[in-house]
């Protein structure tokens, strides 16, 4: 028996959109203002950037199946949510992501073997921080959104006029984390936004058993004002993202957007989803593609063309590539450099540690075994 129904029960209200599932352009009273700004050819892009996303996400993928990655996050279906958010940002700005944010790191700017290193197991952290203003994943559910609020609370006492991006999922909405940071955030009006990409599930539990009401509805209750937008709609995430920053930028302290998007994968590469969910889910998202709807859009009015989509189905092949080169090209670490960086001063039960792995190592090597008979 799947989870299908328990998944939709309660989230089946209004979210804004500015393109249909079938990328007809809509009006919003709303939302158009945000966007007025946005020219086909920048639509383009954003279209562009969701396809190389997916290339990426694709790799990655193929890459675990391989055994080249220990494990991989897709994120396929989420590129809407991600690219139309990121893509509203200012470098000044600050991300606080989880693991399935990957879209959201390419769009800051991250070196893609960086990006990959942590899945290899070749690193315990991918990139530094301030070179992208995004801190490395946060693991622990919702943690990130307490990061996020005390750097907009640096944000707040500096005068300066950048935001702080927590990025996190329907299940972290449960977490005592998230509760917490929403608290602190609305008490102290800090510039923060809090972005949670419902994707209907959290690993096996659907939504439905997260919250009888939609998410977005939670923040009310803090005091923050919301936004409940369609996740697969690149244009309606970056009006609501641009909603959200301009009162983040103006002193009017922290909002919550709900993008209502769905995870077509499976959880990680170690999940198998069809275990505990209904193909028939699957089909129903899949005619609400977040890419194709865009596609749709822009071929009717003849601004994207099969050339141009021929292109830049290319230049992503190309980026994949890059991704694999980079990936294989990682020189394995030194079993004992795992214990560095772990103090900064020296440690007498750490030294211990390592002696004891030094002469495990030792174990193995050729002298070892003469004269063993
Ligand atoms: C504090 C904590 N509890 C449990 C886990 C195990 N865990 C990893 S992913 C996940 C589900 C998260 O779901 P959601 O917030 O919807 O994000 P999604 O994976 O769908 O992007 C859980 C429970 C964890 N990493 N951290
Ligand atoms: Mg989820």
């Amino acid at each position: 028996m799947g989870h299908g129904e328990a998944g939709t029960a309660g989230q089946g209200q209004d979210m804004l959109q500015l393109i249909t599932d079938k990328g007809v352009r809509v009006s919003h009273p709303e939302l158009d203002p945000y966007i007025a700004d946005v020219t086909d050819e920048e639509l383009v892009k954003l279209y562009e950037d969701m396809v190389v996303v997916r290339r990426i996400d694709t790799e990655a993928t193929a890459l675990q199946r391989q055994g080249e990655l220990a494990l991989w996050p897709p994120l396929l279906g989420q590129e809407a949510s991600q690219i139309g958010s990121a893509r509203a940002l200012r470098p000044d700005d600050f991300v606080f992501s989880s693991y399935r944010e990957n879209g959201v790191a390419y769009c800051r700017g991250v070196d893609l073997t960086d990006l990959i290193r942590v899945w290899r197991g070749n690193a315990s952290s991918g990139w530094d921080p301030y070179e992208i203003n995004m801190a490395t994943p946060q693991i622990i559910i919702g943690a990130q959104t307490l990061h996020a609020t005390g750097y907009a609370l640096g944000i707040q006492q500096d005068g300066a006029d950048s935001a702080a991006v927590a990025y996190f999922g329907d299940g972290a909405t449960s977490e005592g984390d998230v509760n917490e940071a929403m608290v602190f955030a609305a008490s102290f009006q800090v510039p923060v936004i809090f972005f949670c990409q419902n994707n209907h599930w959290a690993i096996s539990e659907p939504v439905g058993l997260q919250s009888h009401i939609p998410l977005a509805g939670r923040a009310a209750g803090f005091g923050i004002p919301s936004m409940r937008v369609d996740g697969n709609d690149v244009l309606a995430v970056l009006a609501a993202t641009r909603w959200a920053l301009e009162r983040a930028r103006s002193g009017g302290g922290p909002s919550f957007i709900e993008a209502v998007t769905y995870r077509m994968g499976p959880h990680t590469t170690a999940d198998d989803p069809t275990r505990y969910r209904d193909a028939n889910e699957l089909e129903d998202w899949r005619a609400k593609d977040p890419i194709a709807r865009v596609a749709a859009l822009l071929e009717a009015s003849g601004a994207l063309t099969p050339a141009m989509e021929e292109q830049i189905a290319a230049a992503a092949d190309g980026v994949a590539k890059d991704l694999r080169a980079g990936c294989l090209g990682l020189v394995d670490p030194e079993p004992e450099a795992v214990f560095a960086h772990v103090y900064a001063t020296p440690n007498s039960w750490l030294e211990r540690q390592q002696e004891h792995y030094s002469r495990y190592l030792a174990g193995f090597s050729a002298d070892t075994t003469e004269g063993s008979n």
